[in-house]
């Protein structure tokens, strides 16, 4: 087992994985930037060390400071969380040449997974269902002009090196591809120096619905059921649920099996997140798979009693997985609300500040996973996520209540927060009717 493990990381996550490294008797370093001097992860590891000044670069995405961190304090592993490092290549490579283990998928999945054009064919002949579209790259504005008139408008552009929403453009008609190409590619260009894309037919009003994968390195590999992230704004997450509400048992269990086929296929290793696109007729569709653990991870865990960050490290421990899927039970109903230090009114600007008075909502079947504190300064150098409402329900109808008795006792004073918008959602008819897709923020709320 590892015996030492540094947390490249902040925040929630940072105070999640502590948490379970302190219930499995291992060791912690926190790293912090001079901005978190007093941030909870910082006070909860066993050693903390400051890395370097309060802007990301010089701090969580210092990659030299990070791996002299742990070379300097005997840690065995890194624990990147999400965001920051945890989908860096040339990072998770680093710590495998100087002998630390990544507790992760092997970089070259990594890799893989992250050239979203090769993903998608890699998942093709693994099996999975991918929306039609060019094979692989193209490579000039006649061949997506081709492409799409062999698969009808509209179509989706999307860079390669994209992902999570960022570098995608969508065109109904083929005055629109000339332009949006050209867009594209300039953007790709700018945002991430590679301007490869591919074209497919775009999907309208789809639901997101993710399946949640555990793999072990020799070859065992199980899911724990799917993840509906629906209700999403600019393509941020707000709300997460499972069991999805447009999920039949037999989708879910097609699903299920084409994933873990999958992932057995690429040799993939540890927890991972296989993306689908579904449409009104329950037809699924693969868009990326995400190979860290994820923010919305906490509703996979109600509902099927396992320690995702724990089994993250048991596998990167080299043990093997000591489920099977026969063991996975989904039990009731599970719903993740994403509360973040920003102002719905001010076009959802962040508001960092000064946190004067907290309570956070407790009792039966409601989590709260959270790095805040009464008195705590929110630094204006990150993520603007404070809070993370987690609630745990025999059915959908019960944690939606049990969601909005939770945020009505939420009190955050000092500072603005999306916290109204939220309980707006879970008032609103056509969310509780199971009536809507991922442009629900936009339709209901014009934003
Ligand atoms: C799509 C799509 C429709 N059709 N692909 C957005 C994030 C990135 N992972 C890919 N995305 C999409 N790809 C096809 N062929 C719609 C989206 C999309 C989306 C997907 C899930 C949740 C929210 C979304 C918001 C905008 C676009």
């Amino acid at each position: 087992m590892l015996k030492k493990v540094l947390i490249a990381n902040r925040g929630e996550i940072a105070v999640r994985i502590i948490r379970a490294c302190r219930e499995m008797g291992i060791r912690t370093v926190a790293i912090y930037s001079e901005a978190d001097k007093n941030a909870l992860h910082t006070t909860l590891a066993d050693e903390a060390i400051c890395i370097g000044p309060a802007p990301s670069n010089k701090s969580y995405l210092n990659v030299k400071a990070i791996l002299e961190t742990a070379c300097l304090t005997g840690a065995d592993s890194i624990h990147p969380g999400f965001g920051f490092l945890s989908e860096n290549v040339n990072f998770a490579k680093m710590c495998e040449e100087i002998g630390i283990k990544f507790i992760g998928p092997n970089y070259k999945l990594i890799e893989l997974l992250g050239n979203k054009s090769k993903a998608k064919e890699t998942m093709k002949d693994a099996g999975v269902p991918v929306v039609e579209g060019s094979e692989g790259l193209i490579y000039s504005k006649e061949q997506a002009i081709e492409v799409a008139k062999k698969i009808n408008y509209p179509v989706i552009l999307k860079a390669s090196a994209g992902g999570g929403g960022r570098g995608i453009r969508i065109a109904y008609s083929e005055d629109e591809l000339k332009k949006q190409y050209d867009i594209v590619k300039k953007e790709a260009k700018n945002s991430f120096n590679d301007d490869s894309i591919y074209i497919e037919k775009y999907i309208e009003n789809p639901r997101h619905v993710e399946i949640q994968i555990l793999a072990d390195e020799y070859g065992n590999c199980i899911h724990l059921g799917e993840r509906d992230c629906s209700i999403q704004r600019r393509n941020q997450k707000i709300l997460e649920e499972t069991p999805s509400t447009i999920i039949s048992h037999a989708t879910r269990k097609k699903m299920g099996e084409i994933a873990v086929k999958a992932t057995k296929k690429i040799g993939y290793a540890n927890a991972g997140t296989i993306e689908f696109l579904v449409d009104k007729n329950q037809k699924f569709y693969f868009m990326e798979m995400n190979t860290r653990v994820q923010v919305e991870h906490p509703v996979t865990e109600m509902v099927t009693n396992i320690d995702i960050i724990k089994e993250q490290i048991k596998i990167a421990s080299g043990e093997k997985l000591n489920l099977s899927q026969d063991d996975i039970k989904i039990n009731g109903h599970s719903m993740e609300v994403r509360i973040n230090a920003e102002n719905p009114d001010k076009n959802f600007m962040p508001c960092p500040g000064t946190i004067t008075g907290l309570h956070l909502p407790g009792g039966n079947g409601i989590r709260v996973d959270t790095a805040i504190y009464s008195g705590y300064k929110v630094p204006q150098n990150y993520d603007s996520m404070l809070l993370k409402i987690i609630v745990h329900g025999k059915t959908r109808e019960e944690s939606i209540s049990k969601m909005k008795s939770a945020i009505a006792e939420l009190v955050i004073d000092g500072i603005d927060t999306n916290v109204d918008f939220i309980y707006e959602i879970l008032k609103n008819e056509n969310f509780k009717n199971n009536n809507y897709d991922t442009s629900f923020i936009h339709k209901e709320y014009g934003m």
